[in-house]
Formats: structure tokens, sequence, C-alpha cells
């Protein structure tokens, strides 16, 4: 009798996440197409930003290969905007590694990790509270980034994700969760920007890349893009099928790393150095609808007036 109840509240469960799964798809669909993504299209296209030669480059690689590099000051000249992320890394950098010391002799760490990427000590996490005025949200809607990210994708985009990373070096342990390909799940109109605070060669755990991969290029089909899909192909399998075109990132600190994520990616496998970076994501409304939900929360204005595009992003 037990068992019979056990398998049929598995059976329940398995229906009930199958509806559940479906439902999510259908409302990430019909923003895509129809609600939230149509709206965000149509201020887009009403008031499309003015790209300068830098961010028209980016953008075309971004629209080639699915990634663009260049050194942060290329695109952002205002040494400043470089000075307050660095500092911010670096008392992150000097926060964590306390942090890491206390955890080694058994204290209590006060670090924030998410369940399953134990690997990756972040800043924020979830639910950080953040003020506009707040210095680390200037460069989160500073245009020379958001400009690119909206033009990118062709709409109004969400800032869904903000974050500072340590990873700390685990000797040669195995490859787990995002250090192995995948596609992010996030959405089909996805931007990252991942910004090396350090140094990174191959130690520190490089974020690596397969050109082509993101939904429009020629490796679009292979374990294609889905929402809710299978996003970690087996490993091998994908390694003989891009058969060496992965394009690894060492590169010093100061580099900006832009990339679809839609598209097959790993990292943050640190090995003997510890690696260091900022990062944000942008989506479309349609994620925030269905699929993701934003790491961060607006605690106030505390006078600072948004408009327009950079406004859009943050609500
Ligand atoms: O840590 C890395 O380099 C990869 C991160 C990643 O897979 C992601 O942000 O989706």
């Amino acid at each position: 009798m037990h068992r019979q109840r056990t398998r049929f509240a598995a059976r329940i469960n398995r229906i009930a996440s199958g509806l559940e799964r479906r439902g999510v798809v259908a409302t990430y669909e019909l923003h895509d197409r129809l609600l939230a993504n149509r709206a965000s299209r149509w201020r887009y296209t009403r008031q499309p930003p003015a790209l300068d030669a830098v961010q028209q480059r980016v953008l075309d690689e971004l629209g080639r290969e699915g990634y663009a590099t260049l050194p942060f000051s290329e695109l952002i000249g205002n040494a400043s905007v470089w000075d307050e992320l660095e500092a911010d890394g670096e008392s992150f950098r000097a926060e964590t590694e306390a942090g890491l010391t206390r955890e080694g002799s058994g204290g209590e760490s006060g670090l924030r990790r998410r369940p399953g990427k134990e690997f990756v000590v972040r800043k924020y996490a979830y639910g950080a509270r953040l003020e506009l005025d707040d210095p680390r949200l200037r460069l989160r809607t500073n245009p020379r980034l958001l400009d690119l990210a909206n033009a990118y994708l062709g709409l109004w985009s969400k800032l869904e994700y903000v974050d500072l990373w340590y990873t700390p070096p685990a000797g040669e342990e195995e490859r787990r969760s995002s250090q192995r390909w995948h596609r992010d799940f996030n959405d089909r109109h996805l931007l990252k920007a991942f910004i090396y605070l350090v140094d990174v060669d191959e130690e520190a755990g490089p974020f690596e890349y397969v050109p082509r991969s993101a939904p429009g290029g020629e490796l679009e089909s292979l374990w294609p893009w889905r929402p809710l899909g299978e996003n970690y192909p087996p490993q091998d399998e994908l390694a003989e099928r891009i058969d060496g075109r992965a394009v690894t990132f060492t590169a010093p600190k100061g580099t900006i790393i832009f990339c679809n994520t839609c598209g097959f990616h790993r990292g943050g496998f640190a090995t003997e150095k510890p690696r260091v970076l900022a990062t944000f994501t942008w989506d479309s409304p349609a994620s925030l609808k269905a699929l993701s939900e934003r790491n961060y929360e607006l605690a106030g204005a505390n006078g600072t007036r948004l408009e327009g595009a950079r406004a859009y992003a943050l609500t």
C-alpha cells in the first residue's frame, strides 16, 4: 500500500512538473513573440542608440562570432569608472580571502555561494539591495555598456544579474556545473559581460567559448537552445563536434569579454590561481517573465533619476 502510494505521488509530481514546464515555456514564447519583447523591440526601434566606432566593432564581432573582447579602457575611456570597479574588486578580494581563511580554520566565513556552484564566491549572489546612486550601479547603467547590449539584442534589455566573482583555486578536481560545456538557460536573447579584475592565465580558470554556437550561428543546431531545454550535452561528444574551435580567454586584468552565452561556453576551472571578475547579464523582458529572476532589487533612488532605456533596464 505504502509503495503504491509512493509511486502514485511520484507520478502526480511528474505530471505536475511536466505541466509546470509546459506553462513556463508557453509563457516565455508568448512574451517573446507577442507581449513583453514586442513592446521592448518597439521602444528600441523608436529610440535606437547611436554607437561609436568602437561599439560598432564590438557589435559586428558579436553578431558574427557570438563574442567580442577588448580592453575595458578602450570602451570606457573615463579612468575613474575603472578605478571605482578596480577598488570594488580589491575590497571584495580581501574580504573573500579573509573569509576563506576563517573557513579553513573551521569558522563561519560569511561568504556567499549558490547551491550547486559552491566553487564560486559571489559578492551578491541573490537579494542584493542596490541604491541608484551606488557607484556600483553607475557602471551597470553606463550607456557604453547598455547601448551595446540593446543594439545586440535589438530591444530594450533588462539588466538581470550583476555581481563580482572570486573563484578560489581548487587543485585538479573534476569539472562541475558551469565549468563544463553548456548553453545558458536564461533566454534566447542574452548578453553577458565578464570583466577580468586580475590577470587570467590557464591556471586561473579562463572563460571559454565556442564561436558561432549561439542562435543564428552555424553551430546553433548542436544540441540547440530551447526554453528549459537540455543545456549540458555529453561533453566528449560536444568536444568531438566542435573539433578544436573553442576560444580560451586568457587575458590581462582590465579585459572585457562580451558574449552570448546561449552559445556553448564553460569556465571558472581555477586550478592554481584565483580568478576575480565582474559580471553582468542583460536579457529580454520575456526572460524575466518566465525563465529567470533578478539577483538584485533597487533599494531607493536618493534623488537620482534615470530615464528611457536606463530606467527600463533596472525596472
Ligand atoms: O565562470 C565562467 O567562466 C563561466 C560562467 C558561466 O558559465 C556563466 O556565467 O554562464
